[in-house]
């Protein structure tokens, strides 16, 4: 008799990334094209999240699933191309609040997003919606169902996050930072689940800003401790290139904060849980001084850049499971 054909073994690893806006979005979009949509989970910030015109704005959630939808301004990196601003004119003609440039397109989106979170659903739950109907099929979560809102604090005052970042231009002089409801947000309950499950290969630490987009998420200890006690490689790509930013204040604020700009920022900032920091080939010389440091091309313009710095992500969390 003949033995039975074993099934091929399904493949069921895993992979975590944690993103800000635009540069962790580009990163994204690069995971989604190395890896099968059930393989990818973005967990995404909710610090730059606010209450705008009635509507709940979540901007980095949005980014995330628009660039995955492939529907993002291309040259802006948020909001949506194709898109026109009737609404904004109007409110503008009325006196009405107009400083947040939101595009007829993404109002809708927020009209969506208003309806289900008032029939009760949370934010995780909303976000899966709406990544459905956008025909995004990589999971997109926010990092909590609760909220965590980011308060800078400046030489102008305290301001809630997009009033320095977009009515003022981030132009204050930042002072610091504080997550509030931060202390108390659990974790979405799906990434709860994600880090607890043998099937996570690895995480992957988007090229974000590491004070405004990933420290709101890392604010969240279930997060830092999960991220800490992780049997899987924690792995973070450098927002850093040649000492600046490859776009956003990141520079800026950091030289407010005191800290000198440099690649190697990174692997201070989140020295209690990373395996490894992927540094720009720029930065190749920094190689040496960090055996946690490993070279890549690092700047995403083009769809290629970025799944190719997505498969360097990949075969470096293999590398450091082996
Ligand atoms: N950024 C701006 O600089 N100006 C805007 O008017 C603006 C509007 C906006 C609307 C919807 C959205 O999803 C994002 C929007 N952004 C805008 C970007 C966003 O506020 C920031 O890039 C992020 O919060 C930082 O990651």
């Amino acid at each position: 008799m003949r033995a039975q054909a074993l099934p091929t073994a399904v493949d069921s690893k895993r992979y975590l990334a944690l993103s800000g806006g635009v540069g962790g979005a580009k990163l994204a979009a690069g995971l989604a094209q190395a890896l099968p949509a059930e393989s990818l989970v973005v967990a995404v910030n909710i610090g730059d999240d606010f209450e705008h015109l009635g509507l709940t704005i979540c901007p980095d959630l949005d980014t995330v699933l628009y660039t995955l939808a492939g529907v993002v301004h291309p040259q802006q990196g948020w909001g949506r191309a194709d898109e026109s601003f009737g609404v904004l004119e109007e409110l503008r003609r009325l006196d009405g609040d107009s400083w947040f440039s939101l595009g007829d397109r993404d109002i809708a989106l927020h009209l969506l997003r208003r309806q289900l979170l008032a029939q009760g659903l949370s934010l995780s739950q909303v976000s899966a919606e709406l990544a459905h109907r956008l025909g995004v099929t990589v999971t997109v979560l926010p990092v909590s169902d609760q909220p965590v809102r980011t308060t800078v604090h400046t030489d102008q005052g305290s301001l809630a996050f997009q009033d320095y970042f977009v009515r003022l231009r981030c132009e204050p002089v930042l002072r610091g930072l504080e997550f509030k409801g931060a202390a108390q947000a659990r974790l979405a309950p799906a990434l709860r689940e994600l880090l607890a499950s043998p099937e996570l290969a690895g995480v992957i630490i988007c090229p974000s800003n590491p004070y405004l987009s990933l420290a709101p998420m890392l604010a969240i200890t279930e997060l830092r401790e999960s991220l800490r006690a992780l049997r899987a490689p924690v792995l973070a790509v450098s927002p850093i290139v040649a000492g600046d930013a490859i776009k956003g204040p990141t520079a800026k604020i950091m030289r407010e904060l005191g800290v000198q700009p440099h690649a190697g920022v990174i692997a201070e900032l989140y020295a209690d849980f990373v395996d490894a920091v992927i540094i720009d080939e720029a930065d190749a010389e920094l190689a040496g001084t960090d055996s946690r440091f490993v070279v890549a091309p690092t700047v995403m313009q083009t769809l290629d850049q970025k799944t190719t710095l997505a498969r360097h992500c990949i075969a470096l969390a293999e590398k450091l499971r082996s």
